[in-house]
């Protein structure tokens, strides 16, 4: 039986500052603050206000922050210090200039006594190469977090080196580290789980968690809601039927092409079903050759005002998907907006655009058969009719889809409530976390 220390474990969290990862990486980091664990935070300045919803909940006694300055970086505009900012190609410079905390954080943790040093590095496995190297010298365990599934790992890490590049040495370290978290529940997938845990980790400290659902339900979540939450949820009561609106948004990092957003616009101008469409802010303009912001066509609000809300910047997502007047959820297949729709009980109209969102659309649309393939990539331009009909057909009544997503739903709530295989491994992670 492994000795036990009296001591709650003190962790330091690094998470990686992408909405889509921040945000789960909070969610996680609340659960094992319940658990009686003591946390510091790592954030560089721009992402402190990332954590005021846990302040307002944990004492400072048992929630700190560590706030260390972004390491400035050639081809990263200065002001700039999450991805979501950038293009998706900008992700090896946002590796590189993280990778440069390495120092300043040895020099932080060498100045502390040793009763205030933490027992466990609790960081995003995309930064698992350096934090791996300030767990060693300082001897303490490096535990890697990943916002993604464990069907996206598997296809991820079994695909052959050259196509992996830069992932590669993220995948190395996260296998040498002490264990992996992993935002997914055992039942959603236990093939790949199990797989995860013999080809790759080759341990059993794999540990799912998920879904991780918001600790304040209808809070800023992420980024402060461009409008008042409360205007949102009065407009979604303003609709009659359940299950009648659809919601349409593509997570934090991408942005509609003009011409897709004609096409969408278009769609929903057909079609007669009410909709909330999250439209993305213009990015801080970090290339003034990319026009990265959606483009909404000219007159199109005041045409649509009767049945559609558009949010242009940050929505309340997870607040809408649980209202019971929204049926289903034109989404990009993000992970996170994944596990929030299935947990909001909605029928999802899938179009993968990038990264890891086609790997969820085999297992979400191919595999479990429990969402329907909308939109094929990056680059594709629904016609706007078939996409009315769609649509308008995702409203009316109960899909094969949403009935197997639904029974989804019912594991992943099952996963997470006392006793769940989500909530035992919460618990167990952080007994793992106070073994010496
Ligand atoms: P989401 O899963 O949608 O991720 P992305 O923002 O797209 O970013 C990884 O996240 C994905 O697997 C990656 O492929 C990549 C990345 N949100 C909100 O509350 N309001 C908004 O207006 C927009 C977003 C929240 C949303 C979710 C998170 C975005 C894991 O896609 O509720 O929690 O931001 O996550």
């Amino acid at each position: 039986m492994p000795t036990i220390t009296k001591k709650p474990p003190h962790v330091l969290v690094v998470p990686f500052p992408q909405t889509g990862h921040l945000v789960p990486h909070l969610d996680l980091t609340h659960q094992i603050l319940l658990r009686g664990a003591t946390v510091t935070v790592l954030v560089t300045p721009q992402n402190s206000p990332y954590l005021d919803p846990l302040r307002s909940l944990h004492s400072p006694e048992t929630f700190k922050t560590l706030i260390l300055p972004f390491p400035s970086h050639p081809l990263i505009p200065s002001g700039v210090e999450t991805l979501q900012q950038l293009p998706l190609q900008a992700l090896p410079h946002m590796f590189e200039a993280l990778s440069r905390l390495h120092d300043p954080l040895v020099d932080f943790l060498s100045r502390q006594p040793p009763s205030d040093l933490p027992d466990v590095i609790l960081g995003n496995s995309f930064l698992s190469p350096w934090i791996n190297k300030v767990a060693d010298a300082f001897s303490i365990k490096s535990i890697c977090f990943l916002p993604i599934n464990a069907h996206s790992i598997n296809t991820m890490w079994g695909q052959d080196l050259e196509v992996r590049s830069f992932f590669d040495e993220l995948e190395t370290c996260t296998t040498e580290s002490y264990g992996l978290v992993i935002n997914t529940f055992y039942e959603l997938e236990p093939e790949f789980v199990e797989s995860v845990k013999t080809h790759y980790m080759t341990h059993h400290r794999v540990w799912t968690v998920g879904p991780l659902l918001p600790f304040k339900v209808g809070a800023n979540r992420g980024e402060k809601s461009s409008i008042p939450p409360q205007k949102v949820s009065a407009w979604l009561d303003s609709c009659p039927e359940d299950n009648s609106v659809v919601y349409i948004a593509f997570g934090s990092q991408i942005r509609l092409t003009a011409e897709q957003a004609m096409a969408l616009a278009a769609a929903l101008e057909k079609s007669s079903v009410r909709f909330i469409w999250t439209v993305r802010d213009a990015a801080k303009k970090v290339n003034s050759d990319i026009d990265n912001s959606d483009v909404i066509p000219l007159g199109f609000e005041e045409r649509v005002k009767e049945k559609g809300l558009v949010i242009r910047g940050w929505a309340p997502q997870t607040m809408i998907l649980e209202h019971r007047a929204v049926g289903s959820f034109l989404t990009h297949l993000g992970w996170g907006s994944v596990l929030e729709g299935m947990v909001g009980g909605v029928l999802l109209l899938a179009w993968p655009m990038q990264a890891d969102h086609f790997y969820n659309s085999t297992l979400m649309v191919d595999k479990l058969r429990a969402a329907i393939l909308v939109g094929e990539n990056r680059d594709y331009v629904p016609d706007s009719d078939e996409l009315a009909r769609v649509l308008a057909e995702s409203v009316k009544g109960d899909s094969p889809e949403r009935v197997r997503l639904m029974k989804l739903r019912e594991k992943g709530m099952e996963a997470v409530k006392g006793g769940g295989s989500s909530y035992n491994d919460l618990d167990d992670l952080v007994v793992e976390m106070c073994l010496k």
